[in-house]
């Protein structure tokens, strides 16, 4: 091999590493832009903290009411112990609460929002089973597929009622296929009932953004993988006409954790924040005391 056959070897090699790294950045310059909706930052990519709490409940719940589900034998024969689920307190501590991160600036001064976040590629799973909605809150994003599944030996129809977004209802039967569908607008949140089982509620809130997490039995919640920066958190509880709200600043360092422990209960159910459009509370008929 002579001198000048080595040195086009060499140049033909570094183009092709060239065009090759070149072809792989914009692959994923695509997937982020086709994943949501055009934003001017692009996908984040620094480090990440975590926004953490318990939602604790004062005063005295309201005790669980028997679900009266004879015009379906069918989730009572199932389901015989169906309760309300509307306020879920153990030991001082509220479930299904739904926390999420509003708004905010994120360490070096572009707005949350100013940033692609990736719709996630997995469907969020919202299953009847036992003639009641599980789960009973969920986050999901923009775009994101919602699997609705039966469980049951009887027919569901699910409807949600958006304000923002497309409003729809569909029937279920025994067996049937699960119903895949998604939200098109960010809005917080979105209460599904089911026209066969007026008791059934659940509501769903879609975001933007990925930084959202719904409390457990023990009235805590993590939200992972924040950029660091300051944001207003919200916590959202099922209650009234629109639902209660309580707004909290946190600042989320580059790694660790930002704790935002929220307080509802009696006097906090009156603070309830109006501009949140919710269904009117459903009675259920034949309930007793109330
Ligand atoms: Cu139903």
């Amino acid at each position: 091999m002579n001198k000048q056959t080595k040195v086009w070897l060499v140049l033909s090699i570094v183009l092709s590493l060239l065009a090759l790294g070149n072809a792989c950045s914009n692959t994923n310059r695509n997937e982020g832009v086709a994943s949501t909706e055009k934003s001017a930052e692009g996908p984040y990519t620094g480090p990440t903290g975590n926004i953490a709490g318990v939602i604790s409940f004062s005063g005295t719940p309201p005790a669980p009411r028997k679900i009266d589900t004879s015009a379906d034998p069918v989730c009572g024969q199932k389901n015989p112990n169906l309760t309300t689920d509307d306020t879920v307190v153990t030991d001082g501590k509220l479930a299904n609460v739904f926390v999420y991160v509003k708004d905010g600036t994120v360490e070096g001064g572009k707005k949350v929002g100013d940033y692609t976040w990736a719709t996630p590629s997995s469907p969020v799973v919202l299953d009847q089973n036992g003639c009641h909605y599980r789960p009973h809150v969920l986050g999901i994003q923009v775009n994101q597929k919602i699997s609705i599944t039966n469980s049951d030996q009887t027919t569901h129809n699910i409807h949600p009622t958006p304000t923002l977004n497309k409003e729809w209802n569909q029937t279920q039967a025994v067996g049937a296929a699960p119903i895949e569908q998604s939200f098109s607008k960010a809005e917080t949140l979105i209460p599904v009932k089911c026209n066969q089982h007026p008791w059934m509620k659940a509501y769903v809130a879609v975001l933007k953004h990925p930084f959202s997490a719904v409390t457990a039995e023990d009235g805590s919640f993590s939200i992972k993988g924040v950029p660091p920066g300051a944001y207003t958190v919200v916590a959202w509880h099922e209650g009234g006409a629109a639902g209660t709200e309580k707004t909290m600043q946190v600042t989320v360092p580059a790694s660790g954790s930002a704790t935002a422990d929220f307080a509802f209960g009696e006097a906090a159910t009156a603070s309830g924040n109006p501009s949140l459009q919710m269904m009117p509370a459903l009675d259920v008929p034949m309930l007793g005391r109330h």
